[in-house]
């Protein structure tokens, strides 16, 4: 595993200010895989002004010609598949299979999205007498978490630079080398100096001062709830545009028309995709009182197919562990019944976790209520729609969803759910869908033509 010892700034890569450095572990084997800088607010500095400098001339390329970079960073990306693929396995301990297939695919569709929509969005607009501009919002801070690494990178960075913003990315400090992989593929398709670049370091030092630098117009965030109200604070003090991805808690719910044998199998396995490290995963299975316990055994049949260090990956740390173990915790001691997995970790080394699922889950509990962000499912029991639809809204967060049963019946459910996205009978990804937060799970939304407008300010001229 090849790693960067300098920061991507201005087109090249340059030595941090301090000599400091962060270490990224595997958390399969616990073993260290690579070192980065641990950039401090001067590099953030440096970056933010290159940044500033290439401004003009971006924002003043024609979207056909930022069209063409981005198709040569997907082809980039598309060229070292394998590679993002090893190194997400390397620093996320993704199985080989989701590396591939979620980790690295998905952004690839996601980046071939802001190829075409960048050559094809309308950034001219007649409107009776005026003509609307949209026009980029200037210098981007992205900052990143470690769940996708790469997918986080690129549903922030394309977007910008189709819009004609120059970004400035501080990635999680746990999976920093997908992010200089992607540096790498950025430098390659030949960006202008300063258009995109990459400091690595801790979130409470080079996060922050990303986040409070004045040269910065908008801060994009995808992370903890705790983090994105600081950020927000900071961005609204110097009324500078901010989008916020945080946490969910959603719900995934099965109505009585469903098939209730797919839809309980397909909710496992959305939860224990990447070990549960998913905002958006549907980590609350609800269930009609008349088929509960039929549905409970069918979850733990399920889970228990995710066998720890095969099928079901580690999580992304030892925090992260240790957090989820307490979580799993807390629901035995509230009163909920373990009926599969568990807190005691299934594997002497790395951050794993068991598969878990608990029945017998009161909307009030802990584990009903906060995000856990591991391989935890709770199964509560509803008794009609108005209790489905009570239970499902009663939370903070607002992120995804699912809603199984009769189409008709299930849109109507899913047009009354307070949140950003909804999967009906099993839904598909679709890289031009809006994903993003109804609460507390956060402001602004990202991919498609949304996510474009995110990174645009209008002006209209009149005539
Ligand atoms: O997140 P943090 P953590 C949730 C999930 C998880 C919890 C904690 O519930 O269990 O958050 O994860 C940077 N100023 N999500 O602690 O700290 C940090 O360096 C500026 C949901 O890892 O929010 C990293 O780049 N930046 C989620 C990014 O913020 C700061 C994905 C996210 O880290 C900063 C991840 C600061 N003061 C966690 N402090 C999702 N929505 O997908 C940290 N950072």
């Amino acid at each position: 595993m090849k790693a960067h010892d300098a920061l991507y700034i201005d087109g090249a890569w340059r030595p941090a200010a301090s000599a400091e450095t962060l270490a990224v572990l595997n958390p399969v084997d616990e073993q260290v895989v690579g070192h980065v800088p641990a950039g401090g607010a001067e590099d953030v500095d440096a970056a933010v002004r290159a940044a500033r400098a290439a401004l003009p001339g971006w924002a003043a390329t024609p979207p056909a010609e930022r069209a063409a970079y981005l198709g040569a960073i997907r082809d980039g990306l598309r060229e070292r598949a394998a590679e993002i693929a090893a190194t997400v396995t390397a620093e996320l301990g993704a199985p080989a299979k989701i590396a591939d297939l979620v980790h690295t695919r998905l952004p690839i569709a996601v980046a071939d999205s802001y190829a075409e929509l960048a050559a094809t969005h309308s950034f001219e607009e007649k409107v009776g007498n005026s003509v609307v501009y949209s026009e980029p919002v200037g210098v981007v801070g992205a900052i990143t978490p470690w769940n996708y690494p790469l997918h986080q990178i690129v549903a922030k960075v394309a977007p910008a630079l189709a819009a004609g913003c120059t970004v400035v990315v501080k990635p999680a400090e746990d999976t920093p080398l997908t992010a200089q992989l992607f540096a790498e593929i950025v430098d390659a398709a030949g960006l202008p100096a300063g258009v995109f670049n990459l400091v690595t370091g801790l979130g409470p030092v080079a996060g922050q001062a990303l986040a409070e630098h004045a040269g910065v117009d908008l801060v994009s965030f995808t992370g903890s709830t705790a983090v994105g109200r600081r950020i927000g604070a900071v961005a609204g003090g110097a009324v500078k545009r901010v989008a916020l991805e945080l946490g969910g808690k959603s719900a995934n719910v099965i109505l009585p028309s469903a098939d209730l044998a797919k839809a309980v199998s397909v909710g496992i396995a959305n939860v224990m995709a990447n070990s549960g490290q998913t905002c958006s995963a549907w980590t609350r299975m609800l269930v009609p009182a008349a088929r509960y316990e039929e549905a409970v055994a069918l979850a733990a049949e399920a889970a228990a197919k995710y066998v720890p260090g095969e099928r079901l990956g580690p999580l992304v740390s030892a925090r992260q562990q240790e957090r989820v173990r307490g979580y799993i915790e807390k629901g035995v001691e509230e009163g909920a019944r373990l009926v599969a997995g568990g807190a005691e970790a299934p594997l002497e080394t790395g951050y794993y976790v068991s598969p878990t699922v608990f029945a017998d889950v009161t909307p009030g509990m802990t584990i009903a209520q906060e995000e856990i962000f591991g391989p935890v499912v709770s199964i509560l029991r509803y008794e009609d729609e108005a209790d489905a639809l009570a239970i499902a809204n009663g939370t903070p967060y607002g992120l995804g969803g699912a809603v199984w049963g009769e189409p008709e019946e299930a849109v109507a459910f899913a047009r009354r759910l307070d949140t950003g996205q909804v999967d009906i009978n099993g839904g598909r990804f679709n890289p031009l869908a809006p994903f993003g937060g109804y609460k507390q799970s956060g402001v602004g939304r990202e991919l498609g033509a949304h996510g474009l407008a995110e990174y645009l300010q209008t002006k209209s001229l009149q005539f």
